[in-house]
């Protein structure tokens, strides 16, 4: 374990002055894109204030090489972006196009435009573009392009999801294409933002001079960008099959220790095997703790760690290009600790928990499974825990996080609310009840692996959990769902259910259409009884959608400690 005594100093010296070798782009111009009325949107112009702002005050900026932003060349863009899209792009900022904007921007999904937004897109990936070449050339040994819009989202000829070039793409295709001069001819892209970079996959999915990894909250294909794309099936097509890894998370509060198994387990081993020439991160701070749009909990610590363990690839030419991130102290603390480690070639000072989720290791494995074909290395066995060994990895003070541990208001805010539920004995039963039964409809036995009465491995974490009844078609009326609460037989059951002991109506109904595909439980839930009862199978998240009516039965807080054998309960849990 290095601490400060033991390694290189803190503090700037003669030696760093004379040699700076971390480059940091930022252009004030950026600021220009911003929602056409002033209303308030996550990403605006204060994201890239606030960590530039930091890095100042931080005296960081004062260690690196700081330059100014460039526009990208249309010819560069036009690497990964079709001409009538660029075109687009191009005009759409002017003057004559002030009546028709909004109404472009609305033909897309989640995008914004103004009279700044072409400004900001062409310096958005021209400095990323810029970053990265003075990187693979060696002028830098590595470099952070503060930039906005995002861009990983980005599709050929699509906005999407606050982006407008694919930046982090542009860049990638820049040096592949453009600058074979320099030789650089296998690139890793690292996406770490918290949604998936459905822009950056599509852009290289048959290309295996790119690698493109993306660790994303996915809740079995709910979460935005929603659908299939970021399964951890999609792994490439034609030549560039392998060489596309999503780690998709089943559910959010993920944090440290969950990403460094993924990075131990997954990524590192695939990297040394790829041995990229260069890594660029699409560097989301949307995953970090406090996000409003992420509800991960990555610290600043945690992510000096990982970015400190891609340094050891690709001679350290690493460039990090932003993409989302919503909380403005939550990523100019994450950025300052990227730097940071990029500039002392360690992990800052901090600590994380010691426990990845369940879920973690069932993602991993998933993974792994779906690739070791193409990376050998995946094959091994995992360990029994995922909790982190190795002296070199671990971190300065592992601290063990309790039920009671509230960090974040969401987690406050679960607390009381389990206090409440704990005083309502009787819910708690038919929660459990539900729970219990639904355990036992045996879905996916195959891959219950192990045993969670088990020593106690998982860490628990507090979650508002939503317990839905659904139904589709319009056999479903009202005196049916009561029947099925109360108890009772109607049409289709061989005998009466017990029915839940809740007795109330439906919290809320709504209809929706749902991403899953539909079974029935029968015979084995005692709860609802045999006959009908819909449920919405988690795994086999395909295209197709229903149309379902949902009843909201009640609502909990829970502790995934407590569910260790209810990875079946997104079955009914819809956020
Ligand atoms: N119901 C980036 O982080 N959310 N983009 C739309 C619609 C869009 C995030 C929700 C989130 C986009 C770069
Ligand atoms: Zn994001």
């Amino acid at each position: 374990m290095e601490t400060a005594t033991t390694s290189k100093p803190n503090l700037p010296n003669d030696q760093e002055e004379s040699s700076k070798q971390v480059g940091l782009i930022y252009d004030e111009r950026m600021c220009k894109h911003s929602t056409p009325d002033g209303e308030d949107h996550p990403e605006n112009p204060l994201r890239i204030k606030a960590i530039w702002n930091k890095l100042q005050s931080a005296r960081i900026t004062q260690r690196c090489v700081v330059l100014s932003g460039k526009e990208a060349e249309d010819k560069h863009i036009a690497l990964v972006h079709t001409q009538r899209y660029i075109d687009l792009i191009k005009k759409v900022s002017s003057k004559r196009y002030d009546s028709r904007r909004e109404k472009i921007a609305s033909e897309f999904n989640s995008i914004y435009l103004n009279e700044g937004s072409t400004e900001a897109a062409y310096l958005a990936a021209g400095s990323v573009i810029e970053a990265s070449e003075r990187v693979a050339r060696g002028e830098l040994k590595s470099a952070v392009a503060i930039v906005r819009p995002p861009g990983h989202h980005a599709e050929a000829d699509e906005a999407m999801g606050f982006c407008l070039y694919n930046n982090v793409a542009i860049a990638a295709s820049f040096l592949l294409n453009e600058r074979p001069d320099l030789g650089i001819q296998r690139i890793l892209i690292v996406d770490w933002d918290v949604h998936h970079g459905n822009g950056t996959q599509k852009m290289f999915y048959k290309d295996p001079r790119v690698l493109f990894f993306s660790v994303h909250r996915f809740d079995f294909g709910t979460f935005y960008p929603t659908g299939d794309d970021g399964s951890h099936t999609m792994i490439g097509e034609g030549l560039g099959t392998g060489y596309n890894i999503n780690v998709p998370w089943e559910h959010g509060q993920c944090g440290d220790a969950d990403y460094f198994a993924v990075w131990e387990h997954i990524l590192i081993p695939v990297a040394r095997e790829f041995a990229p020439d260069m890594i660029l991160i699409s560097g989301g701070f949307d995953a970090a703790v406090g996000d409003p749009l992420g509800g991960c909990r990555i610290t600043p610590y945690g992510y000096s760690v990982m970015m400190n363990k891609l340094m050891k690839f690709a001679q350290g030419k690493i460039v990090m290009a932003l993409e989302g991130g919503y909380n403005l102290d939550s990523i100019a603390n994450s950025v300052l600790a990227c730097v940071t480690a990029l500039l002392e070639d360690r992990p800052i000072i901090g600590s994380s928990e010691v426990y990845p989720f369940e879920s973690t290791r069932r993602v991993i494995k998933a993974v792994r499974g779906e690739l070791s074909v193409f990376w050998p290395t995946l094959s091994d066995e995992l360990p029994n825990d995922l909790v982190l060994t190795n002296k070199e990895t671990a971190p300065v003070e592992l601290i063990s996080r309790s039920d009671s541990d509230a960090e974040s208001d969401e987690d406050v805010n679960a607390q009381s609310q389990l206090s409440e539920a704990l005083s309502e004995v009787n819910r708690v039963d038919v929660v459990q009840n539900i729970i219990q039964d639904l355990s036992m409809l045996k879905v996916d036995e195959a891959t219950n692996d192990h045993d969670a009465d088990g020593p106690l491995l998982w860490r628990s974490v507090l979650s508002k959990i939503d317990i839905w009844y659904g139904s589709f078609g319009s056999n479903m009326w009202k005196p049916r769902f009561l029947c099925y609460i109360e108890g009772g037989k109607v049409d289709g059951m061989q005998k009466p259910c017990s029915g839940s002991m809740d007795r109330s109506s439906p919290k809320s109904i709504v209809w929706k259409s749902v991403p899953h595909q539909l079974f029935f439980g029968r015979s084995h839930t005692s709860t609802w009884g045999p006959g009908g009862v819909a449920f919405l199978h988690p795994q086999s998240s395909n295209t197709e959608r229903s149309y379902m009516c949902l009843y909201k039965i009640t609502s909990m807080t829970y502790c995934f400690r407590r569910m260790v054998k209810m990875c079946r309960l997104h079955l009914l849990c819809l956020t």
